[in-house]
């Protein structure tokens, strides 16, 4: 059996956060682990506001004890990370374990805020794991902040740029995720691997709710990297996971949807 850990927060909702990498790593036939970072609750009395409840960092530290030193897992990804603490206990705990499949999903915005979380965490994030990622999965604020890009990404050539200088701070495969946010009637991620760009494209799907979109895709990609697969066919795979996922997806009230991890096999 492979097996795969994340660490993450839990996303109440259920579309996004652990939840989304448990769903994944389950479809994907991956054994999954979690480290729990955080508790995400959302608030139907104010407008679905997302509240954050952080776990300690002893108690991540004795998670991360259970799963690595207790058990052992063929990969690992990164969710929500709410301090810098934490994010120094994963570099060294990458370093202690001298872990290979990591990927890094460097969540550091919400749907609909466009400003970084907790800047502590995205600096520490920039500096100390950026450079242990065998994969990262930012998305276009995301990538510009690693990229210490003064303004928005609003162009393929853009993502070159700013993949081209996440890869020069250490970071070995950067898949930089547009989504649906570029102009144009397509979703376009550009892959970076150090030599080559690889721009891939699918039509943007109209009325899908995307919440849980980034954690579920990075998750794939962990699954697939667990069993062993190398990093265009896991890529390969994410893609048609996600995007039949968010075919798939649901509305499931008036401030939020959620996508269908299982859709991958109808
Ligand atoms: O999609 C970003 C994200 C990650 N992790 C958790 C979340 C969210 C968004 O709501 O709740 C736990």
């Amino acid at each position: 059996m492979y097996k795969a850990m994340t660490i993450a927060g839990s996303d109440t909702s259920g579309g996004a956060g652990m939840e989304a990498d448990l769903k994944t790593f389950q479809e994907l036939g991956v054994y999954g682990m979690t480290a729990l970072t955080c508790i995400v609750a959302q608030n139907p009395n104010a407008d679905w506001a997302h509240e954050i409840y952080p776990i300690e960092t002893a108690v991540i530290e004795k998670q991360l004890v259970t799963i690595l030193q207790g058990i052992g897992c063929d990969a690992m990804k990164t969710g929500m990370l709410g301090s810098a603490d934490l994010v120094e206990l994963i570099a060294a705990t990458i370093d202690k374990y001298e872990l290979k499949n990591v990927v890094i999903d460097p969540v550091m915005v919400c749907k609909g805020i466009d400003t970084i979380m907790v800047p502590e965490a995205a600096a520490a994030i920039k500096e100390l794991l950026v450079k242990r990622a065998l994969v990262m999965t930012p998305n276009l604020l995301e990538a510009a902040y690693l990229a210490d890009m003064p303004a928005a990404i609003s162009s393929v050539e853009e993502m070159k740029q700013a993949a081209a200088v996440i890869h020069d701070k250490g970071c070995q495969n950067v898949i930089l995720k547009a989504g649906d946010r570029l102009p144009g009637t397509d979703a376009v991620e550009l892959v970076y691997d150090g030599k080559t760009f690889t721009e891939k494209r699918h039509p943007k799907i109209p009325n899908s709710y995307n919440h849980g979109a980034g954690c579920t895709f990075s998750a794939a990609v962990t699954a697939c990297l667990a069993k062993g697969m190398a990093i265009t066919d896991a890529l390969e795979t994410a893609e048609n996971f996600i995007y039949a996922a968010l075919r798939g997806s649901f509305r499931m009230n008036q401030w939020s949807g959620a996508l269908k991890h299982c859709a991958w096999r109808e």
